[in-house]
């Protein structure tokens, strides 16, 4: 029996539902039932009746999944599986940053870890940040962990934001020469950026926007009606500043288009620690379970429904 086939045997056999991270390699987003962003696979388990969520992606995912659906067996098939960026920051260092800044409330980039959550006021995803820190009852704002979306939020308001130093590594890597180069090789191409790429990057872009907003750029490039009137045809190539595994899904969806990356490898290697083989022991023996403990649950789940409310 070939390994998908197991997959899918086990799938119904322990009532579970695979969910993947638009950054995961192709067999894996192929094998899940759904694919998308962190809070995305959040929300969509939340709905789910199966008992179990398999989470193909890195730790603070598959903590966020057992923040907002508590009732499931949140498994994740590589328990090193980590994110540099949510590990960047520690209560210890929330603690004191609020010490230093008593009037600021403090704003969450998703990826951080469960406990640190707890600690936030508000979370945040990277096509919301503007908005949530616009919209916090506070002039001053901690805004944690990622420094670079940080200072583009900075950019976009008059409020007091006080960053932490955090950044992915993966995003990071690109700098302000890459760019150059691939827009001088594909000069039609419109460059679409993740905001935790640094500010020189973002300074280059056409659009900043999450991995759903670059699906969603790309799909509503597609709008003839809208370009007839202006004179123009639809953009059909793309450089693509994020994780590398985002490609996949939007050749997948977007088969008559160009996508474009860079000369070096924008590669997440905690993304990729998760392959078919680890998705079909995670069913096999229910491991890793990832289970947030109740009074830190119910503190981090505060911060991502005041992001809801807003
Ligand atoms: O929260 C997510 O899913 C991440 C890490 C990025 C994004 O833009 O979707």
């Amino acid at each position: 029996m070939d390994i998908v086939t197991k997959i899918n045997n086990l799938r119904k056999e322990r009532d579970a539902v695979i969910l993947a991270h638009n950054y995961q390699i192709a067999k894996v987003q192929d094998v899940a039932d759904f694919v998308g962003d962190s809070l995305e696979l959040a929300k969509i388990a939340k709905t789910l009746k199966e008992r179990v969520v398999v989470l193909c992606g890195v730790y603070f995912m598959a903590e966020t999944i057992s923040i907002l659906a508590p009732d499931k067996i949140v498994l994740i098939p590589d328990m090193n599986a980590g994110c540099p960026l949510a590990d960047s920051i520690t209560v210890s260092e929330i603690k004191k940053l609020k010490v230093e800044h008593p009037k600021a409330l403090v704003v969450a980039y998703v990826n951080t870890s469960a406990e640190v959550k707890a600690m936030s006021d508000y979370c945040c995803t990277s096509s919301n940040a503007v908005s949530i820190v616009e919209k916090v009852p506070s002039e001053e704002v901690i805004f944690i962990p990622d420094r670079n979306l940080g200072s583009y939020v900075q950019e976009y308001t008059q409020k007091k934001v006080y960053l932490s130093d955090g950044f992915c590594p993966t995003h990071n890597v690109i700098d302000r020469s890459d760019v150059l180069e691939i827009k001088r090789i594909h000069p039609d191409a419109k460059f679409v950026a993740h905001p935790e790429c640094k500010r020189e990057v973002l300074a280059l872009a056409d659009a900043v926007k999450s991995t759903t907003g670059i699906l969603n750029y790309v799909k509503n490039d597609n709008n003839k009606e809208f370009y007839s009137s202006v004179n123009c045809t639809p953009r059909k190539q793309f450089i693509i500043g994020t994780e590398e595994g985002l490609i996949y899904r939007l050749k997948k969806e977007n088969p008559t288009k160009e996508f474009y990356t860079f000369s070096k490898p924008i590669f997440c290697p905690n993304m990729k620690k998760i392959t078919l083989g680890k998705v079909l022991s995670s069913l096999e023996n229910m491991q890793y379970v990832v289970k947030v403990k109740e009074d830190v649950r119910e503190k981090a789940r505060l911060a991502i429904e005041r992001m809801f409310e807003i």
